[in-house]
């Protein structure tokens, strides 16, 4: 049986920042003048930073100096990093521990692959880190989901094929991205807009031990 690694994804599958995310794009969005919703920020989900600030601007059909766009995209972060400063493990979604322990128990190789450039200050505000033996965020890449290149490093890091991957991510983008680097992929959240994926689940309180089980032991063909 071939060595296995567990790719999750942060936001959306580990815990929800996406509400953070909003409050901060909005404030953004609001003092250019562009209104900004809670499905446009669906939208941003899995999507990096930059390229969720060219989609604001181009929902509300602005252009602005490069200048100002890095000016945007610091005060962004910044009152982002204000709402995440007081997370703590009661923000972890459910069941998230169960499943991480239970792939520990077995010995199971176990990484993040997150666009977030915060992904690491939120697992130490939650109290995660230690359980991922691997990190690769948006600090690590030149490429954002759907291309394959954060599940890849991951996969890399672990030292672990492709194949013998498997993903748990909550936006298309990100499902899209496990796809083409060949992994098996694991949709939380809806069925419908996750069709991609492999399996979905609604979230990991559905997930079982005998599913996990049958993870351990199955390749992506
Ligand atoms: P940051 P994930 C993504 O996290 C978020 O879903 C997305 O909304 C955000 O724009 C992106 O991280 C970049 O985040 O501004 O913290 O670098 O779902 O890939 O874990
Ligand atoms: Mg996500």
């Amino acid at each position: 049986m071939s060595k296995k690694a567990f790719i999750f994804d942060l936001d959306g599958v580990i815990v929800d920042t996406a509400k953070y995310h909003f409050l901060a794009w909005r404030n953004l969005a609001n003092t250019l003048g562009i209104p900004f919703s809670e499905a446009q920020n669906e939208q941003l989900k899995g999507v990096s930073r930059v390229r969720s600030l060219q989609k604001i601007l181009e929902w509300g059909n602005k252009t602005i100096s490069e200048e100002e766009f890095t000016n945007l995209m610091i005060e962004k972060n910044k009152e982002y990093l204000t709402y995440i400063s007081t997370m703590n493990e009661s923000e972890i979604l459910p069941d998230v521990p169960r499943v991480l322990d239970y792939l520990i128990k077995n010995q199971q190789a176990i990484a993040l692959g997150s666009a977030s450039k915060n992904a690491r200050i939120i697992l130490e505000k939650v109290g995660l880190i230690d359980k991922f033996q691997a990190i690769v965020d948006g600090t690590n890449v030149t490429k954002g989901k759907p291309d394959p290149e954060v599940f890849l490093i991951g996969a890399k890091s672990v030292g672990v094929t492709p194949e013998n991957c498997i993903v748990f991510e909550d936006s298309v983008a990100g499902i899209q991205a496990a796809n083409s680097a060949q992994m098996i992929s694991i949709g939380i959240g809806n069925e419908e807009v996750l069709h991609e994926a492999d399996y979905v689940f609604t979230d990991f309180t559905t997930l079982t031990e005998e599913f996990m089980n049958s993870l351990f032991i199955t390749e992506k063909v």
